[in-house]
C-alpha cells in the first residue's frame, strides 16, 4: 500500500505541475472540453477504481492467509482470573490433561492453538513478540493461536483495563523444544509430589489446617479450591502472582505472609501463622516441582 500510495502521490504532483506550468506567464491555455471530460473520467474515476479492486482483492486474499487457524498442534485454555491466568492444557478430545498458571509453555516452531475466555470481565491476552491482542469474553470462547520462531522465555501482559490490578496481571511464555515441553506437560499431568521429610509432612498440614486449600488445588492433596491458582507444581514456575515477582523462597514467604502489600487488592487474603509452621508451609510448596 506504501508503494501504491507512493505512485499515486507522485503521478498528482506531476498533474498539478504540469497544470501550473501551462498557465505560466498568464497566457491561460484550457484543454479542450472533450480533453477534460476524458481526463476527469480516467484519471478520476477509472484509475481509482481500478486500483481499489486490486486492492481489496489482494487484502482479503492476505487476510484469509493470516486468519487460517492452525488445524493441529497443543491446545491451551486459557482463562481470565482476577487478576492471574489460569491455563489449561487440553488433548484432542477436549479432555483437560493439565492445570496451571500465569506460565506458558509451547514448543518451538509449531503453533499452539488457544481458546480464551473469562470467568469475570473482559481481558486481552497480548506476547507482544509472539501475537496480536485476543480478548477474553465472558461467555464466549475466542480461538486464536500462538506461535514462538526462536527458543526463549516472552514477557506478556493484560491489555484490557479490567481492575486494580491490571497492571501486574502478567504472564510469560517459554518457547522451548518440542521434547522439552512434552516432559514439561506430561510432569504438568502428574498429580503432587507426596512430602518426603517430616517438614514437608508438616507444611502440607499447615496448608490444609490454614486454608489455603479452600482456595488453592494442589493435585492428590485437596481439589476443592477454585478461587486461585493450581499449586500443584508451583515450585517449577519462574514467577508469583502474575509475573509479579520471582518465585524464591523470600518472595513466597512475603507473599503468603502479606499479598496485599505485594499486589494490593488482589483477592489473597493475608494468613498469620507461627513462623515455625511458615517454614514448613515453604518447604512443602517449595518441594511441588
Ligand atoms: C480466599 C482465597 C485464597 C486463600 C485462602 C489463599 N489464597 Fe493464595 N491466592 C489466591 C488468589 C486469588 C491468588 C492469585 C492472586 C493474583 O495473582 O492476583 C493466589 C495466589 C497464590 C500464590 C501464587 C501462585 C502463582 O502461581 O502465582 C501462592 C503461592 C499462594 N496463593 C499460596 C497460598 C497459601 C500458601 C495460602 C494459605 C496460607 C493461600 N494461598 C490462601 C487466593 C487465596
Ligand atoms: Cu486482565
Amino acid at each position: 500500500m506504501l508503494v501504491i500510495g507512493t505512485v499515486i502521490m507522485i503521478g498528482v504532483l506531476i498533474a498539478l505541475f504540469i497544470g501550473l506550468g501551462r498557465g505560466w506567464g498568464g497566457t491561460e491555455r484550457p484543454l479542450s472540453s472533450r480533453g477534460s471530460f476524458l481526463l476527469v473520467v480516467a484519471g478520476g474515476v477509472v484509475t481509482p477504481m481500478l486500483v481499489i479492486m486490486a486492492m481489496v482483492i489482494v487484502g482479503v486474499s492476505v487476510g484469509r492467509e493470516i486468519a487460517t487457524r492452525p488445524q493441529s498442534g497443543p491446545i491451551v485454555e486459557v482463562i481470565g482470573r482476577l487478576w492471574w491466568w489460569e491455563l489449561r492444557y487440553l488433548d484432542g478430545d477436549g479432555e483437560v490433561i493439565a492445570t496451571t498458571a500465569n506460565e506458558m509453555h509451547i514448543p518451538v516452531g509449531q503453533p499452539v492453538r488457544l481458546r480464551l475466555t473469562s470467568e469475570n470481565v473482559i481481558h486481552s491476552f497480548w506476547a507482544p513478540q509472539l501475537q496480536g491482542k485476543t480478548d477474553l469474553i465472558p461467555g464466549q470462547v475466542n480461538e486464536s493461536w500462538i506461535e514462538a520462531e526462536r527458543a526463549g522465555v516472552y514477557r506478556g501482559q493484560c491489555s484490557e483495563y479490567c481492575g486494580v490490578q491490571h497492571a501486574l496481571m502478567s504472564f510469560i511464555v517459554v518457547a522451548e523444544p518440542l521434547e522439552e515441553f512434552e516432559r514439561w506437560l506430561s510432569l504438568q499431568a502428574e498429580p503432587a509430589t507426596e512430602p518426603s521429610s517430616d517438614e514437608t509432612r508438616r507444611g502440607q498440614q499447615v496448608f490444609l489446617e490454614q486454608g489455603c486449600a479452600g482456595c488453592h488445588t494442589i493435585r492428590s492433596v485437596s481439589e476443592v479450591g477454585e478461587i486461585g491458582p493450581d499449586l500443584t507444581h508451583l515450585a517449577g514456575r519462574r514467577t508469583l502472582a502474575a509475573a509479579t515477582v520471582p518465585n524464591t523462597k523470600g518472595h513466597l514467604g512475603g507473599w503468603i505472609s502479606d499479598p496485599q502489600r505485594i499486589k494490593p487488592g488482589n483477592k489473597m487474603p493475608s494468613t498469620v501463622m507461627e513462623p515455625a509452621d511458615l517454614q514448613a508451609l515453604l518447604a512443602f510448596l517449595g518441594s511441588l516441582e
